[in-house]
């Protein structure tokens, strides 16, 4: 029985020697020392043996059992400790290595200048409205005083909708300054940013959609001196104070007297070089009072009162602003374009 007790001591002590888990562990101390281990089974022979023997036998068996418990004990311990290790090896960061950027999105720079606009616009006073870039060629055309026939109603020039030629597209987005006027009574101070259409081919300076910034003012008494102040006080908040600012007679169907704007080259004040192509100016917008017709069209008695109205090419006053030489830039989307906003 001795060297029963002496085998499963040396037995055990290997095995738990050598156990590479706690789950393998704790199977073994259900093999030694378990109600059906080894160690029960050679201890529940001890009925056979003499009065003498019997404690002797009993002796050995508790240090059997002390030697293989106090074994499994420090495995565990050992085996806690090569797990956490493991495990803060597994968890090490490595703070040297460079983080991942976080990529921002950007303002598209039509969205800056429009904004910009639009904030210059409203610190005087105006409100943005916005409408359909589906329109009835009445609001469109008609109501603006330009009459069947004329060459800007050309199916070359415009994207008709229906066969009649009453939806179109918008060339302009005046038609939202009419159904305005329709609605209030003046005064009356709005811009109206949007997309419009105008089948042009593509190229450097053409796309048959982009974008305008309308304006229009009527009220009592409105005369081209508000025109001038408001649309020179525009130019100067958007090129600097020191800009100089040019009306040059122009003709547009829905404004009479009619002008163009234009600042000054901030390149070579007025001298002429690249940047305004040898001019010394740079065209800016269109502008004029609002004829007559178009008051008197809309419900706006015109002996009682007058407007001005103007119109922007946003993306002109984007790519002028920025430096960008080729319009299609602004609507590729591509990111190494847009990133540099
Ligand atoms: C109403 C009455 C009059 C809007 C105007 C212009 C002059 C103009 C161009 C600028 C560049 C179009 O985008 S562009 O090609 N526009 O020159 N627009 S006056 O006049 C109006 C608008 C609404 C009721």
């Amino acid at each position: 029985m001795k060297q029963q007790l002496e085998k499963i001591r040396m037995e055990a002590m290997t095995a738990i020697e050598t156990v590479k888990g706690s789950a393998e562990l704790d199977a073994l101390r259900v093999r030694f020392l378990g109600k059906k281990g080894e160690l029960t089974a050679v201890l529940k022979q001890m009925g056979k043996l003499s009065a003498e023997e019997r404690p002797i036998m009993g002796q050995i068996a508790n240090s059997v059992r002390e030697a293989i418990e106090g074994k499994l004990e420090q495995r565990k311990t050992e085996l806690k400790a090569k797990a956490l290790e493991e495990k803060l090896v597994s968890e090490t960061v490595d703070v040297t290595i460079p983080g991942v950027p976080v990529v921002l999105g950007h303002k598209h720079p039509m969205s800056k200048v429009l904004d910009e606009a639009k904030e210059i616009f409203v610190g005087m006073g105006f409100e943005v409205v916005e409408g359909p870039e589906v329109e009835l060629e009445s609001y469109n055309f008609t109501k603006l005083n330009t009459p069947y026939g004329h060459p800007a109603r050309d199916r070359s020039d415009t994207f008709y909708i229906t066969e009649d030629d009453k939806v179109l597209l918008r060339t302009q987005t005046s038609p939202m300054q009419v159904r305005v006027m329709e609605q209030k009574k003046p005064p009356i101070r709005i811009v109206a940013p949007g997309r419009v259409y105008r089948k042009d081919e593509v190229d450097a300076t053409h796309s048959p959609m982009f974008h305008q910034l309308e304006g229009l003012v009527v009220d009592e008494g409105i005369t081209m001196t508000d025109l001038k102040g408001t649309l020179e006080h525009l130019v100067k908040q958007l090129y600097g104070e020191d800009s100089v600012v040019r009306f040059r007679p122009h003709h547009f169907p829905f404004t009479e007297p009619s002008c163009e704007v234009d600042v000054q080259c901030f390149e070579c004040h007025g001298a002429g070089c690249r940047t305004c192509k040898g001019e010394g100016w740079i065209e800016l917008l269109g502008a004029g009072m609002v004829h007559p017709a178009v008051l008197q069209g809309c419900g706006i008695d015109p002996t009682q009162y007058s407007g001005f109205a103007f119109g922007i090419g946003v993306e002109r006053m984007a790519m002028r602003r920025y430096a960008i030489s080729d319009l299609r830039l602004i609507f590729e989307n591509d990111v190494r374009f847009l990133s540099q906003f």
